[in-house]
């Protein structure tokens, strides 16, 4: 094991030893335009000194709906070195600087920047809520919406922690008769629920018992419920190729 320094002890002191681990994921550095133009640790792009300087990374956000139109919603675990114990949509991460989501690097493909964030949400669903890759690739089906640029502090006790991402918007659809098995990574996932859109209208409003990631309550506030209502026909809303500042 490597030598911990003082300026990580500090950034992570209190954390989990997994989750510690993990901040060395290597992410994909981005210009305003989503053009790969690097790559730097999980933990050097989302400390929020690196933020203020502009330093964004490509994210995917993925939503899971069953064939009744349910959404799964996952509460991330009190293990997360960012956003602990909030409520959000059914799987985020990153497309890390491996061969199978790394995307174009010549940054003129977007439909190859989009194969390979999914294959990271394939790699996370699984990693996360214990999703067998092969329900996955047999029972639903994924559609790309669009990209979210956004920026977001975490709000942790010492401003140490934010987002700032280009985030690849994913829906997988379970086709209708077909379900997905979830044994869920207690490191990642405290809770998780399917809701219709009533009940999660419900949850929005319950803020003494739910509180949301901003990532999420943007997409929420922006686009979930008009895609939510056209979830049996995607075609006029999924591919938008225009990246949404936020
Ligand atoms: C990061 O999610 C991605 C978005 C869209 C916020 P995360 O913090 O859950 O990533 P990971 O699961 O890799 O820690
Ligand atoms: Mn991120």
């Amino acid at each position: 094991s490597s030598e911990v320094s003082t300026e990580d002890s500090k950034a992570f002191s209190g954390h989990d030893e997994e989750q510690i681990k993990l901040m060395n994921e290597n992410c994909i550095v981005l210009d305003y335009n989503d053009n790969v133009v690097g790559t730097a640790t999980k933990k050097t792009c989302h400390l929020l000194t690196n933020i203020e300087r502009g330093l964004l990374h490509r994210a995917f956000s993925c939503f899971i709906f069953d064939d009744k139109g349910k959404l799964l919603l996952q509460k991330r675990a009190a293990e997360k070195i960012t956003f602990p114990m909030l409520w959000t949509n059914t799987c985020c991460s990153h497309p890390l600087s491996i061969d199978d989501e790394i995307g174009d690097v010549s940054n003129t493909n977007l439909q190859a920047n989009i194969d390979s964030v999914i294959n990271a949400c394939i790699r996370k669903l699984d990693h996360e809520l214990g999703i067998p890759t092969n329900e996955l690739q047999n029972n639903g089906k994924f559609h790309f919406l669009n990209r979210i640029h956004y920026m977001a502090p975490c709000n942790d006790p010492e401003n140490t922690w934010g987002e700032h991402e280009i985030d690849y918007i994913l829906i997988y659809k379970i086709t209708k008769g077909k379900f997905i098995t979830i044994n869920q990574n207690y490191n990642e996932v405290d809770d998780y629920m399917w809701v219709n859109k009533e009940c999660f209208q419900e949850m929005l409003k319950d803020a003494d018992n739910f509180q949301f990631t901003p990532w999420f309550k943007i997409i929420c506030e922006n686009y979930l419920f008009k895609w939510w209502d056209q979830l049996n026909d995607l075609s006029n809303v999924e591919n938008d190729h225009n990246i949404y500042r936020m």
